[in-house]
């Protein structure tokens, strides 16, 4: 049985029984992480067979046959020792697998297809598409401080989530910033997540495997708030050609919103020249008018402070008379 169960775990069948309750994972990162819950797992169950088959043995092959007191075995030193080495054993081997596990799933020195910036705030995230990775910028600039340039972005509310687009193949690095609370950048699907920490940009790469086309959810795995539970985005794998037509599409639509901005602001700032000139010219005559101008606030503000005191006059008279009627 536990051949047969080792076979089904670690063969190249991945079928929902055998996932052990991990979904089917997108990226090359995800199923290194099946395959350490699966191992996991064959070998919590070879541990536990041994210890339910010594129990029922013992019950049934060992019962108690008469009053006399059976074989005292305490202060044994080979069981002691066995007892105490097998189970060092067991820790070494599942230690050394997680350890080199999470080495290669923190892994980031392969050149990355595609940058993103994920910034979790209470409560959505937004994906900045980036041209090149933060340490990438530090490094190039020989500043810890300096900034890779944001190509276009999206960004979600509680209820409206945003949507990560990623492409089939794809090597992606996912810079996380938070800034304000602990969140944590959770795919299901990438059988991972990572704490957003404000203060401390962490980050990751995955290698997103061919054929996973589609649509995936993300979460939130961090309790941060009122409406963490709402805390949702979409992420979408699109083939090749359709990522990089939407990609130009993104780009495009940024670059018009930047020249847009910018002739906004070379107009405002025309308006602004044009009445610093206006202002320079009739600034004797705005001097006449504002002395009247302040003479007329004063009188209007003396009247209204009159109104107020009849008001309150008027409203202390009230409470006597209705103190006077009790
Ligand atoms: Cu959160």
């Amino acid at each position: 049985m536990l051949a047969a169960l080792g076979l089904a775990a670690t063969g190249c069948a991945s079928n929902e029984f055998t996932r052990l309750g991990v979904p089917e994972p997108i990226t090359e990162q995800g199923q290194r992480v099946l395959a350490l819950w699966q191992g996991s797992w064959v070998a919590a169950f070879a541990v536990g067979i041994l210890v339910w088959g010594l129990i029922i043995w013992s019950i049934i092959f060992h019962r108690k046959r008469s009053e006399q007191l059976p074989p005292q075995v305490r202060y044994n030193m080979p069981i002691e020792a066995l007892y105490t080495v097998l189970p060092i054993v067991v820790i070494a081997v599942l230690f050394y697998f997680t350890a080199r596990d999470q080495t290669y799933l923190l892994e980031t020195d392969e050149q990355a297809d595609a940058n993103v910036e994920v910034v979790a705030f209470q409560w959505s995230w937004e994906f900045n598409y980036l041209d090149q990775s933060k340490a990438e910028a530090a490094e190039a600039a020989d500043d810890e401080d300096a900034e890779p340039e944001t190509l276009f972005s999206e960004a979600g509310t509680p209820d409206q989530m945003p949507t990560l687009v990623l492409r089939e193949g794809d090597v992606v690095h996912f810079d996380l910033h938070s800034p304000d609370v602990i969140h944590s950048f959770w795919i299901p699907a990438f059988a991972f997540k990572m704490d957003v920490i404000p203060g401390h940009d962490n980050e990751f790469q995955v290698k997103v495997n061919e054929g996973t086309a589609g649509t995936y959810m993300g979460r939130c795995a961090e309790l941060c708030g009122a409406d963490h539970t709402r805390m949702l985005f979409q992420v979408e794998v699109m083939e090749p050609d359709e990522y990089d037509a939407w990609f130009a599409e993104q780009e495009e639509a940024a670059e018009a919103a930047a020249l847009e901005q910018e002739a906004a602001d070379q107009e405002a700032g025309q308006e602004q020249d044009a009445e610093a000139a206006d202002q320079e010219g009739g600034a004797e005559a705005e001097d006449a008018q504002s002395q009247d101008g302040a003479e007329d606030e004063e009188e209007a503000q003396a009247a209204s402070d009159d109104d107020q005191q009849d008001d309150a006059a008027a409203r202390d008279e009230e409470s006597q008379d209705e103190e006077a009627g009790r």
